[in-house]
């Protein structure tokens, strides 16, 4: 066991319990344009707070070097994402009685994925992103958007909102008090926030270590969050688990009108689980290391005994750390395709392994594609079959497999 100077980002404790080190990694969003571009290595070391059971990463990157004018994902590319964001629109608008007058919040709006939704449904929108490129294209829809991070201080400029929603980014906020703080400044009176997150208890299980990126400050299960709302006078009313991004909890908050402690039975329900899958236990958290290292062991392993039959298809940001924790590189992988248009010709940060558009994967017909989206399995396995690939599809985690 690591010691370090660190303090929990949720309750302050000393962080010394590391969860795993990914070695020197660049940022997982850093495409590269040229091949032979310089790269910053920084640590990727997970910690797990042993009083909270946070699991969370220090700050090495700020904000700002992750999230500006060049950020590289693209919500809308994924269109099993657009048509999730849809149908919780549609649902939200229901079960919240919302109507033209209602406005909706998204914090983390991407590309306007979400909120075109909303719009669709004639509320009023506004979304709040600091990544000004992706922004823009949500404001070429026609969306309101606000280039910031999110915090009290912007909460404090806002009007008031009857829903916000903020999918996919608990994990990208340093400053976790004053993010939630923000949110509950922000939210109307009776209204509601929707918190979609991936599920820590999955990471474990699942060993998604590739989620585990300097981009992602912690990594969420209930009963780390839970303390959190309620010091910032906020109560989760709902919980429901996601299929999305290899397993994801969505919680419904609201203002915490009588400040007890009981919970709702989904609530309940949901804490039962982590408390029985061993969330609050560092023993739980000590087994997934290993498990870790054989992943990398088995994937380097496949790849060997198939050099030169295999190609990539993502090149999503957690790949980058699948792939330089392995020490993947072109002999063993010699190309990646992915549909983002700025990522096409750009190379991974690290490995170094060209991106191509999707095409190429049927143009070149290796024997295998190796999804390094594997939370897209189905869609990618369809698209990459529509473009005329004939070959076997593999996924490396949580173990290797042909599928
Ligand atoms: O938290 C985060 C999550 C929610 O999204 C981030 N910090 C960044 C991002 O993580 P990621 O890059 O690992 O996300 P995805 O959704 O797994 O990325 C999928 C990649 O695969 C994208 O680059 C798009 C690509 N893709 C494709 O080329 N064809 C995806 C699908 C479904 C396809 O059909």
């Amino acid at each position: 066991m690591a010691t370090s100077n660190l303090n929990c980002r949720g309750c302050g404790a000393d962080l010394s319990t590391v969860l795993a080190d990914l070695g020197p990694a660049p940022l997982a969003n850093a495409f590269i344009d040229d091949v032979d571009a310089v790269e910053t290595f920084y640590p990727l070391r997970a910690y797990v707070c042993a009083r909270c059971f946070l699991v969370q990463l220090p700050e090495i990157a700020s904000p700002s070097a992750l999230f500006n004018d060049s950020y590289a994902y693209f919500s809308s590319v994924s269109a099993g994402f657009v048509e999730h964001a849809r149908r919780f629109a549609g649902n939200a608008a229901r079960a919240f009685e919302l109507g033209p007058e209602s406005r909706v919040l998204e914090v983390g709006a991407n590309d306007g994925y979400l909120l075109q939704h909303f719009q669709a449904l004639g509320m009023q929108v506004l979304g709040v992103d600091p990544s000004a490129n992706v922004a823009a294209v949500a404001a070429n829809r026609g969306i309101m958007m606000t280039t910031a991070f999110f915090g009290s201080k912007l909460a404090e400029s806002l009007p008031k909102a009857d829903l916000i929603v903020a999918n996919n980014v608990l994990a990208h906020v340093p400053d976790l008090h004053d993010f939630i703080e923000g949110l509950a400044i922000a939210l109307a009176d009776g209204g509601h926030i929707s918190l979609e997150f991936p599920h820590a208890l999955q990471m474990l299980f699942e060993t998604q270590f590739d989620t585990i990126y300097h981009e992602h400050y912690s990594y969420m299960s209930l009963i780390a969050l839970l303390p959190l709302l309620k010091y910032h006078g906020l109560e989760a009313v709902d919980v429901e688990t996601l299929p999305t991004h290899g397993g994801s909890l969505r919680v419904t908050v609201r203002h915490d009108y009588d400040c007890g402690d009981d919970n709702s039975a989904a609530v309940e329900t949901a804490i039962a689980g982590e408390l029985a899958f061993g969330l609050n236990k560092l023993e739980t958290y000590y087994a997934f290391a290993g498990r870790v290292t054989r992943a990398k062991v088995a994937a380097l392993e496949f790849l060997g005994r198939h050099v030169g039959k295999v190609g990539g298809y993502g090149a999503p940001a957690k790949a980058n750390t699948f792939l330089n924790y392995c020490g993947i590189k072109p002999d063993l992988l010699p190309w990646t395709v992915d549909g983002t248009p700025f990522k096409q010709g750009k190379f991974t940060p690290g490995s170094r392994i060209p991106i191509y558009n999707e095409k190429y994967a049927a143009l070149e017909q290796p024997e295998y594609l190796m999804i390094l989206a594997w939370n897209w399995r189905n869609e990618i396995a369809a698209r990459a079959r529509s473009l005329g690939f004939k070959g076997q599809f593999v996924v490396a985690l949580p173990h290797c497999v042909v599928l």
